[in-house]
Parts: structure tokens; C-alpha cells; sequence
């Protein structure tokens, strides 16, 4: 059974990270989730990334601004890294997507796009699915739903044309 950890440089991110951990407890995927900042408290972050192949399976990592943490987490550790730019107010998150996903070659970090992490829990609960078969399957009921939504819009709109459409949203 495999285990997530989520971390964040602040607790300012955790808005945007909670959405990781509400699509891993859908997906009934056992997380830790807590503050480590690479600069804040660089040697929590050095313990935690010496040690996360420990206990987990796969790293979800959320900061913003200058936004090294993924990216030091990953050249610490051999499990595959999940990096989420934080949307910041003063460059609107540009600034965590470039510090984040541009890494040198040889230490990965998978980026998600900006404040996405609904996407970080769902690509830590696909690498998970690689090895359990009960998550495979709720990833697939996950996007069986998800289609039937889609679908049922599309054909209330041809149905209703676009103009009754907008006015019965
Ligand atoms: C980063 O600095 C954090 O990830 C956060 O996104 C940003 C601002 O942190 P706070 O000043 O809100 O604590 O390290």
C-alpha cells in the first residue's frame, strides 16, 4: 500500500496543496502532509529528503516565489518528485513554475501546472496504481465520471442552445 507525502514551504500553500490531499483520501491513499521550507528550515528539509524513501513512495512538493524545495527534495532522494507551482501575488506564479521545472538534466521533478495540485494527487495516485490494483480501479472509475459530466454538458447544450445554455447555469 502506498503512501504519499505532501509538503509545502509555508502554510500560506496549504489552500492550494490541500486539494492534493483531498484526491488522495478519495482515492483512499494513506499521506503525510506538513510545512518543510528549503529556506526556512533547510535541515528539516535535508532529514526529511534523506529519509522520505523510507516511508513513502512518492514526494508531492508545493512553494512559491523562489521556489526551490521540489527540486532540492529531488536531488536528495530517488523517488519520483512531484513539483507545484504556487500561484504568488506578486508575479502571479511565473516565478514558482520557472524555479520549478526548470531543472538541469539528471534530477527530474514532475511539474504540475500553476496551484494545480489536484493534478499533483492524481499523478502521485497513478504511480501508486502502477503497484495496486484497487487504485488502478478508482482511477478508472475517477475518469469514467468525470467523461459522463462532460458528456452530459455537451448534449444539454446542443440540446438547449447556448443562449437558454448560459441562462439555466
Ligand atoms: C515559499 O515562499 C513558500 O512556498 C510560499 O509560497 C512563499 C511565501 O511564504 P510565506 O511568506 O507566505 O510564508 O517558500
Amino acid at each position: 500500500m502506498g503512501k504519499v507525502a505532501i509538503v509545502m514551504g509555508s502554510d500560506s500553500d496549504l489552500p492550494t496543496m490541500s486539494d492534493a490531499a483531498k484526491v488522495l483520501e478519495e482515492f483512499g491513499i494513506e499521506y503525510f502532509i506538513s510545512v518543510v521550507s528549503a529556506h526556512r528550515t533547510p535541515e528539516r528539509m535535508f532529514e526529511f529528503a534523506k529519509n522520505a524513501h523510507k516511508t513513502f513512495d512518492v514526494v508531492i512538493a508545493g512553494a512559491g516565489g523562489a521556489a526551490h524545495l521540489p527540486g532540492m527534495i529531488a536531488s536528495m532522494t530517488r523517488l519520483p518528485v512531484i513539483g507545484v507551482p504556487i500561484k504568488t501575488s506578486t508575479l502571479s506564479g511565473i516565478d514558482s513554475l520557472y524555479s520549478i521545472v526548470q531543472m538541469p538534466a539528471g534530477i527530474p521533478v514532475a511539474t504540475v501546472a500553476i496551484g494545480n495540485a489536484k493534478n499533483a494527487g492524481l499523478l502521485a495516485a497513478q504511480i501508486i496504481a502502477l503497484k495496486d490494483e484497487r487504485i488502478a480501479e478508482k482511477i478508472e472509475e475517477f475518469r469514467k465520471k468525470q467523461s459522463g459530466e462532460v458528456l452530459e454538458k455537451a448534449k444539454k447544450l446542443e440540446e438547449l442552445g447556448w443562449d437558454k445554455y448560459l441562462g439555466t447555469k
